[in-house]
């Protein structure tokens, strides 16, 4: 039977994780939205010779809530998109060091335990024009004009590991390497190099992770073809370069397959030559400050909203702060349900400013296993997987 809470107790889940000082009247009006289907949120697209869309950028500075819609959720593919393969053609074989090797077709895959997982996926190139802007070779990026290549969905499918199971794991079963349908040169490998199918070798303990899932369908619709249909991988946490799309083959090996996209792209390092060098797996620590979203904001004294989205791709996020000073002192911020592993969760932090002046806004997130938003980010010769603290400066007038 529910109970009535006792007289005056505020439920926990009301319950903000910061101090609200009630200013409504300065508060900020939020747009001209009514309702009214005036704010026609646009991706930002490319399209090739045919019309088609083949490249989406999203504009999460323009966005609400957690999940993106699916004809705003970016996409990336490193050589032409291919043809298109009907579910009802479509194989995937499952060889190399397994005990029976298989071939299921769509209806095979879909007999076998289901699974849906909410996941933020975001591009390892994501903001990577950040890391010439803050050693001041560059301009500043902007997130809400370019969009961004980070989003988030609910993708339903199978686990990996029940497909695994099915033709059987041995001890030399220490890779999974997942192969698309897309078939390519990249602009830049080495002069000669063959054609081949995009490819990326999971380790055998990420391969067999409850939430890595081969999906077919997302935010409640099968795979469009831009996104991998029929079926892709889908790796939570990893960079998005490891989700591989349009799948046709699984091969388990023994070692770590020699995919191109491994140490010729995806890697830190300081060269093409760095003998340390190392893969890019997990995503980093970040948050981003959606609102305000640009230098050129000028607000009137009072309360305001500073909001953002927080992600991870160790573990769920634990905690936001928010500057204003330009990271001198931190303020903790208020962390929205809600918190799934493998999403990134809203934040917002109620800001009471009253006197007038230039303000310098930065958020800073720390995850559950410690990992805390750093200003400097990991410089690497690919500019890759750029999760620095970046902010906003605002006028008070
Ligand atoms: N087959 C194939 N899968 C691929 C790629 C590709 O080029 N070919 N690009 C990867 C990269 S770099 C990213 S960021 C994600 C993007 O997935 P999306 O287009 O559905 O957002 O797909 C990954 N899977
Ligand atoms: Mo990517």
């Amino acid at each position: 039977m529910a109970t009535i809470e006792q007289e005056g107790a505020v439920p926990d889940f009301l319950r903000m994780d910061q101090t609200i000082t009630s200013d409504p009247a300065n508060a900020r009006n939020t747009g001209d939205w009514h309702g009214w289907p005036t704010k026609d949120i646009k991706p930002i697209t490319l399209t090739d010779d045919e019309g088609r869309t083949v490249r989406i950028r999203t504009p999460v500075m323009d966005l609400e809530g957690l999940m993106t819609p699916t004809a705003l959720h970016y996409t990336v593919q490193h050589f032409a998109v291919p043809p298109v393969v009907h579910a009802s053609d479509w194989k995937l074989e499952i060889l190399g060091e397994v005990k029976t090797p298989l071939t299921l077709n769509f209806e095979q895959l879909r007999r076998l335990p289901g699974r849906s997982v909410r996941t933020v996926m975001e591009c390892s190139g994501s903001d990577a024009t950040f890391f010439e802007y803050l050693r001041g070779e560059g301009p500043k990026p902007s997130r809400t004009q370019e969009g961004m290549i980070l989003s988030a969905s609910e993708w339903t499918g199978v686990p990996l590991a029940a497909v695994l199971y099915e033709a059987g794991l041995t001890a030399k079963s220490l890779y999974v390497r997942a192969q698309g349908n897309d078939l390519g040169v990249p602009a830049t490998a080495a002069e000669g190099t063959e054609p081949f199918y995009y490819d990326k070798g999971l380790p055998i303990e990420k391969a067999l992770h409850p939430d890595t899932i081969l999906a077919w369908a997302q935010n409640g619709q099968l795979l469009e073809h831009l996104h991998g249909a029929p079926v892709r991988l889908l790796v939570p946490g990893w960079s998005g370069n490891w989700s591989v799309k349009w799948l046709n083959k699984l091969e388990v090996t023994e070692r770590e397959p020699n995919c191109w996209y491994h140490y010729e792209f995806y890697y830190y390092g300081n060269s093409a030559d760095d003998p340390n060098k190392e893969l890019i797996t997990t995503i980093g620590v970040k948050s981003i400050i959606t609102h305000p979203n640009d230098d050129t904001e000028t607000l009137s004294p009072g309360v305001h909203m500073i909001r953002g989205y927080a992600w991870s791709g160790a573990g769920a996020i634990d905690q936001v702060d928010v500057s204003v000073d330009g990271g001198e002192t931190w303020h903790s911020a208020h962390i929205e349900q809600p918190r799934d592993r493998f999403m990134w969760v809203r934040w917002s932090y109620c800001w009471d400013v009253r006197q007038k002046g230039k303000y310098a806004l930065m958020s800073r997130a720390t995850d559950e296993v410690g990992r805390k938003q750093s200003r400097e980010p990991r410089y690497n010769n690919m500019r890759k997987n750029f999760s620095a603290i970046v902010g906003y400066s605002v006028t008070v007038a």
